[in-house]
């Protein structure tokens, strides 16, 4: 029987600079796999914790040593000798490994490294596609894709206090059609940038940063950049925004809009999107609320919920127990699915499932902290997600992955990519 030789770690760095786990894994057929975790800015307050060194000597405090001598010591002795294949039996002996509920002894950039790197250790020693170990026979979607094109709030120095302007190409008949629509939108979007006399320099997902007077302005040189690439906005490539609005609440509780000089609450941020819908083919808003403001959030799912798709990423963290809390009082109609927030491949499997269960979309994401890693790619297509996340069509880390799926889509057979009836 093939089991678990060796499981090795090293401190490697992400595409902000920062260090990062690798976590590398031998099996006894001689088969090695390894696996990169990403990292966060806008994190969720009930994330799993990603264990940093705190030595202000090395990377700014920002090491992650102790995280890889856990993976070298403690779990790898834990680990040896186990088979491979069997994920939530791995996934639930790094669980019980750690006393706390969020993998704050071990670090959660420790377990996702090794519990993603057996996983393609296993998928490689039965000559299987990632995605196709991970899915099985039913794993066919290919996943429409959510293009972050402009930066704001935490992602970017500039003035918009959105985080992500995306584009969304619904209306297409293959990934590779709708990434190419997609990459038309971004070339035209710089040539606009720059004719108004706007920088083009990016952000941390590839999308553009330029200082802008709204958080309205974006979306109307985006629809621009959609009509002059010679596509039509609301038909075949709509319009999505993450707030990330956990970031604007300041002290009094209030949400501020610091590029266009606006406080509101939670009633008046839900008012501010209605007219927004209303104006522009916008078909999701993520965390349009704040991780906190849970009587809010009603209110919004109240409002728009039957008619965009909103979706808790801060809000849920990947966490099937907040999620079931969200399903239980109505709260938001998707979810955005982040391994490294929940700690484990089989713990987002879990959450997934209950989300899909329960007809909540699931949407697989990257963080703004990236590698060349390509595992969530493998896993939106295991898991019929139909939505990815992964930047926007620029810098390798974000291409990564979007090269992986027009990969997948060569090799899968029956692929089915389904932006047209996402939202119908
Ligand atoms: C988000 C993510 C990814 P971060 O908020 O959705 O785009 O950002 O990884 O910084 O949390
Ligand atoms: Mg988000």
């Amino acid at each position: 029987m093939i089991h678990i030789e060796t499981i090795d770690a090293q401190e490697v760095m992400d595409s902000r600079g920062n260090p990062t786990v690798k976590a590398m894994v031998r099996l006894s057929d001689g088969t090695r796999a390894s696996a990169i975790v990403p990292s966060g800015a806008s994190t969720g307050k009930r994330e799993a914790l990603e264990l940093r060194d705190g030595d202000k000597d090395r990377y700014l405090g920002k090491g992650v040593l102790k995280a890889c001598a856990n993976i070298k010591t403690e779990i790898a002795s834990q680990l040896q000798g186990v088979s491979p294949f069997d994920q939530s039996k791995i996934d639930l002996i790094l669980k019980k490994m750690d006393d706390t509920d969020n993998y704050s002894e071990l670090g959660a950039n420790a377990t996702l490294g090794v519990s993603m790197a057996i996983a393609r250790a296993a998928s490689q020693a039965l000559k299987l596609p990632l995605y196709r170990y991970l899915g099985g026979s039913n794993a066919l979607v290919l996943p429409t894709p959510m293009l972050n094109i402009i930066n704001g709030g935490s992602h970017a120095d500039n003035t918009v206090d959105f985080q992500e302007y995306m584009i969304m190409p619904l209306g297409f008949d293959s990934f590779a059609e709708a990434l190419r629509a997609s990459g038309e939108v971004y070339q035209h979007l710089k040539m606009i940038l720059k004719a108004d006399g706007h920088i083009t320099s990016i952000g941390d997902e590839g999308g553009f940063a330029p200082n802008l007077k709204s958080n309205e302005e974006p979306i109307g040189i985006i629809l621009k950049a959609i009509e002059k690439a010679g596509y039509k906005p609301g038909e075949e490539i709509s319009l999505a925004l993450d707030v990330a609005s956990s970031e604007l609440v300041q002290k009094d509780g209030l949400y501020h809009l610091a590029g266009e000089g606006k406080i509101l609450d939670s009633a008046g941020m839900v008012e501010y999107y209605e007219n927004l819908v209303a104006k522009y083919p916008i078909v999701s808003i993520e965390d349009g609320l704040s991780e906190d403001d849970w009587e809010g959030w009603k209110l919004l799912t109240q409002k728009l919920g039957d008619k965009i798709q909103l979706v808790g990423d801060d809000l849920f963290v990947t966490n099937k127990k907040i999620l079931q809390e969200g399903i239980d009082k109505n709260i938001a109609n998707a979810i955005l699915i982040k391994p490294n927030q929940i700690g484990t491949v089989s713990e987002t499997m879990q959450t997934v499932r209950l989300a899909q269960r329960n007809h909540y979309k699931c949407i697989m994401s990257h963080r703004s902290g990236e590698s060349e890693d390509t595992f969530i790619a493998d896993f939106a297509v295991a898991l019929n997600t139909g939505e990815i996340k992964a930047g926007s069509t620029a810098r390798s880390e974000r291409i990564a992955k979007y090269n992986r799926l027009l990969e997948i889509e060569r090799e899968i057979t029956d692929t089915e990519y389904i932006g047209k009836t996402l939202f119908k």
